[in-house]
């Protein structure tokens, strides 16, 4: 039985036409590598894993009289372009980063190295629980200064709410990362039935990424935002690039953690807590300017 052919056969051409359509060729033969060659580079400056989150509108909070008020309600926000780490920053990244700096962490400096327990980003559940196999997992343990101490040295910066909340979410308004609805398997939440009963190396869904590619979004650790939290900040705040309050008390938190229930870790949640504190479901990742 004679196979379908992969293509047409090419039509009869007429001998002119011929010739125009060859020279049309070869300028398209000539612009076809040069095109390629754009659309496979990285855009100038692209930095290793982090994913562009082109310019735009997207809708921001939520119309959901469950939630609390300060979720409340959907706007419309513009943000400009910006990159946006892929994964939230991992105990290896942030060793090379105090290894480089000499930097020492509000917890150490505080002195929770000399204290029984010794919980630092180091030993997070005690000096006693082996950390060799968790260079993968985010770091926890740091206070938002610490986390703006390591965005900067890597030439980033702290995410503002919008910039998390678009992340998450994309443009279509969706509750998760991956969709309107949980999805049990594609976050780490509260319990083991997601192989994790405290935080996972980071990028373990394979299904859970937003429609950026941003891993992790939803659990695993709430993650440090630069804004102030300002609890009527929806009703007053900016439309384009919006930077959060003024001044405030507490910083924002996104995105929930594995000591979570699954409708905690919607991306429209806003949870706050002092910039000095740390524990062991608050992480972090960097965001950066093109
Ligand atoms: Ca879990």
């Amino acid at each position: 039985m004679p196979r379908k052919p992969l293509a047409p056969s090419p039509l009869p051409i007429k001998a002119p036409l011929a010739g125009f359509l060859r020279l049309r060729c070869r300028i398209f033969l000539c612009i076809v590598p040069f095109t390629f060659l754009l659309c496979t580079c990285a855009p100038d400056g692209m930095p290793a894993d982090m994913v562009l989150v082109a310019a735009g509108p997207f809708r921001m909070g939520l119309n959901d009289a469950r939630v609390d008020a300060d979720e409340r309600r959907v706007h419309i926000v513009e943000l400009s372009d910006f990159y946006i780490d892929k994964y939230e920053v991992t105990n290896a990244q942030f060793a090379q980063f105090i290894e480089a700096t000499g930097y020492v962490t509000r917890a150490e400096e505080e002195g929770a190295e000399e204290r029984e327990d010794g919980i630092s980003w180091r030993y997070p559940e005690g000096r006693q629980v082996d950390m060799s196999g968790r260079r993968e997992h985010p770091v926890v343990y740091v206070s938002w200064y610490d986390a703006r101490a390591y965005c900067a040295w890597r030439g980033k910066r702290l995410p503002s709410e919008a910039e998390w909340e678009k992340s998450a979410r994309g443009m279509d308004g969706r509750l998760f990362p991956w969709g309107k609805t949980f999805a049990a398997g594609r976050a780490n939440v509260w319990g083991e039935e997601d192989g994790f009963a405290s935080t996972a190396p980071v990028g373990q869904f394979a299904l859970g990424g937003s429609p950026y590619g941003v891993d992790d979004m939803a659990g695993n650790v709430w993650e440090w935002c630069e804004d102030w939290y300002g609890e009527e900040y929806y009703s007053g705040r900016p439309e384009v690039d919006p930077q959060g309050s003024v001044e405030g008390r507490f910083k924002v938190l996104r995105g929930g953690a594995w000591i979570n229930r699954w409708n905690v870790v919607r991306a429209t949640n806003r949870f706050k807590i002092l910039p000095v504190e740390r524990s062991g479901f608050v992480g972090f990742r960097c965001v950066k300017t093109p």
